[in-house]
């Protein structure tokens, strides 16, 4: 019998799936420019700012993680590593823009607006952490994996039917690109040309699950394609990339175009949160120096001390000035009362129910003693 002609060739088929994905490169490790077409048009003053708030996250994520072993702050989502990811993306967006961050975006929420004291009481699980002034267009920190990606499709919804100019950004990881949520909002925000930029800050690892084991797709960028959207794999360890490609996105989706997604290669230095994880027990060293080689705060610092932009003693100002606004920070959290669990229950109902009302009662009573 003649063999049956193949009539599908999967192997091409799998590789028109896995298009090439360029990953977007300005400064190479030792702060040297590989592609002067990605540097972005910032002043010297703008690449000091945004140097500054990369040292400020450096030295947030030290002094918290010192302030959570003390017993002073609460749930801790280390970020050290990821500043380029976090700090230049942000730099991109504008104060109107919407902020829909997961529970490792802190920084970028502080900088969007929410006093550092407040930051520290939503990390202590205080109400008061999430009390967010009219103007601060951010929600709080999203834990549930991927949800904040469907709040922020609904974001951008909303914003493209009022004709904004303005965008929402919002943040997950490379586990979070895993889940159903990830998915519908990318295909709900692509189907309506909204105005978002979504990324996925690709990190390695999702808690101990490494990013070979999260998906058999060989970027995650390319999940883009199946929403019908650009996506863009970049560096997540080089700042003026970062920014670069972030600052287009904005541009194309605050233009009616439609939503971007953006995978940051990155690394998280230290555990998945304070709460218990040994990334020793997952990782090796070999790949956590791999990774500390390129440093984005490296990186960035030997490109602007090259311009005469910084110095050590800049850097060294930068870090006792965030050190001091940090210690104001905690004594501001510690002069808000104590959370009650009444202050839970009388949140969580406009019109109390019955059992809601025997229980602010009966807690009431017992905060009163
Ligand atoms: C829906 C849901 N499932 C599981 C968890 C538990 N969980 C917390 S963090 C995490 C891993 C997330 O990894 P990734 O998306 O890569 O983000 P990263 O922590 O690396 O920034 C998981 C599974 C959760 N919070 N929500
Ligand atoms: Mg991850």
């Amino acid at each position: 019998m003649a063999e049956k002609k193949l009539t599908i060739d999967f192997e091409a088929l799998l590789k028109d799936i896995n298009a090439d994905f360029p990953v977007y490169q300005a400064l190479d490790e030792d702060g040297k420019v590989v592609n002067k077409n990605l540097i972005p048009d910032l002043s010297d003053e703008e690449l000091v700012e945004l140097m500054t708030s990369m040292v400020w996250s450096r030295v947030l994520d030290q002094r918290s993680t010192a302030l959570n072993r003390q017993g002073r702050l609460g749930f801790f989502a280390p970020t050290a590593g990821q500043e380029a990811s976090q700090l230049a993306s942000h730099f991109a967006f504008e104060k109107e823009d919407v902020l829909l961050p997961g529970y490792r975006d802190v920084p970028q929420l502080i900088k969007h607006g929410l006093p550092l004291a407040e930051a520290f009481l939503w990390s202590r699980g205080h109400v008061a952490g999430n009390n967010y002034a009219a103007d601060l267009q951010a929600l709080p920190p999203q834990i549930i994996i991927g949800a904040q990606y469907v709040q922020a499709a609904g974001v951008a919804l909303a914003l493209k039917k009022r004709n904004s100019k303005n965008v929402v950004f919002t943040y997950t990881g490379d586990g979070g690109s895993s889940q159903g949520d990830f998915y519908e909002a990318i295909n709900f925000a692509g189907s309506y040309h909204a105005n978002a930029v979504f990324y996925i800050q690709n990190n390695g690892f999702a808690i101990s699950t490494p990013r070979e084991k999260q998906s058999a797709a060989k970027t995650l960028a390319q999940k883009s394609v199946a929403a019908g959207i650009p996506g863009i794999q970049v560096d997540g360890m080089d700042p003026l990339a970062v920014y670069y490609v972030s600052k287009k996105a904005r541009e194309w989706a605050a233009n009616g175009n439609g939503p971007v997604l953006i995978e940051t290669l990155t690394y998280r230095y230290g555990p998945h949160t304070l709460s218990g994880d040994d990334p020793t027990r997952y990782r090796t060293k070999e790949l956590d120096n791999e990774w500390t080689k390129k440093d984005p705060l490296v990186r960035f610092r030997k490109y602007l001390t090259e311009k005469g932009l910084w110095s050590e003693e800049k850097e060294e100002q930068v870090i006792e000035a965030t050190k001091e606004e940090i210690k104001q920070a905690v004594t501001d959290a510690d002069r808000v009362p104590k959370q009650k669990v009444s202050d839970f229950l009388k949140n969580m109902y406009e019109v109390q129910p019955q059992n809601i009302k025997e229980q602010i009662e009966f807690y009431e009573a017992k905060e009163s003693k």
